[in-house]
């Protein structure tokens, strides 16, 4: 798992550094806790890299290097298999390192990202197609506003954020990724997490997607990187085009439409 240093200031980190081969750890997080994994291809699919991170019940990755944060901006990729109904909470932020009090919670309900202010009130929600990798973002300010964006550019913005709503005002002290309070009602599957990013001040924004290769561009290298990801040779780039959680032929027209639009 890699850990990224903040751009800024305070600290930010990552899941997913391949420790040897393909070997995945989730030791860049403060502590791990019950039914969560990480793994490569074929085994777990991912957004970048080689390693995801997948809770199918009651477990989490816990970070609580975050200390006194009055803004909080975190960045994630997420991917749900849950079967059932119900909501799951995905990604809490508390005011404590123990955890503390939730200030800010994003759950899926088996259709939707949906954000809350501390427990109970959904606040905020956003369209996210089962078994599709989605990229969340979300600034929150002690203040008491917060934004976010679902499958949206925060560093562009895109123009505007996916939503905004009036949250809770402590500041922020750790954060919790997985499925920390349970799958609720839904019955198997699980929910699977890459790219975590975290930052005090600025925008997280978007990986390249399509950028096979990982050289941060898009052209025709990237076909040859997709299909060399198809063989398991897997490459360190964003093979996976279409954030199906699969790479494979029809990643090649992604490509292909990214190429053109850059
Ligand atoms: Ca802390
Ligand atoms: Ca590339
Ligand atoms: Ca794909």
């Amino acid at each position: 798992m890699k850990k990224f240093m903040e751009r800024v200031c305070l600290g930010s980190l990552i899941l997913l550094v391949p420790v040897s081969g393909f070997a995945c750890s989730m030791d860049q997080w403060t502590s791990q806790s019950g039914a969560v994994t990480a793994a490569s291809p074929p085994t777990l699919p991912r957004v970048s890299e080689f390693c995801a991170m997948q809770a199918t019940n009651t477990g989490y990755v816990h970070d609580s290097s975050p200390v006194d944060h009055a803004t909080f901006i975190a960045r994630f990729y997420v991917r749900s298999t849950l079967t059932g109904s119900g909501q799951a909470d995905v990604f809490v932020a508390y005011d404590a390192d123990s955890p503390g009090n939730q200030l800010l919670k994003v759950s899926y309900d088996g259709a939707n990202l949906d954000f809350h202010s501390t427990s109970g009130t959904q606040l905020g929600t956003a369209a996210a197609i089962s078994g599709k990798w989605h990229l969340v973002e979300v600034e929150y300010n002690s203040a008491g506003n917060t934004r976010f964006w679902v499958n949206a550019n925060a560093v562009t913005g895109n123009g505007s954020p996916t939503g905004t709503y009036t949250s809770a005002t402590g500041e922020i002290e750790s954060v919790r990724l997985g499925l920390p309070n349970g799958r609720g009602t839904f019955s198997g599957g699980g929910v699977s997490f890459d790219a975590y990013e975290s930052h005090s001040t600025t925008p997280v924004g978007p990986l390249k997607i399509g950028d096979a290769n990982g050289d941060d561009t898009w052209n025709i290298f990237d076909y040859g990187a997709v299909q060399q990801d198809i063989a398991e040779n897997l490459q360190i780039g964003q093979p996976d085009c279409n954030l199906d959680g699969g790479v494979n032929i029809f990643d090649y027209g992604c490509v292909q439409t990214a190429i053109a639009n850059n």
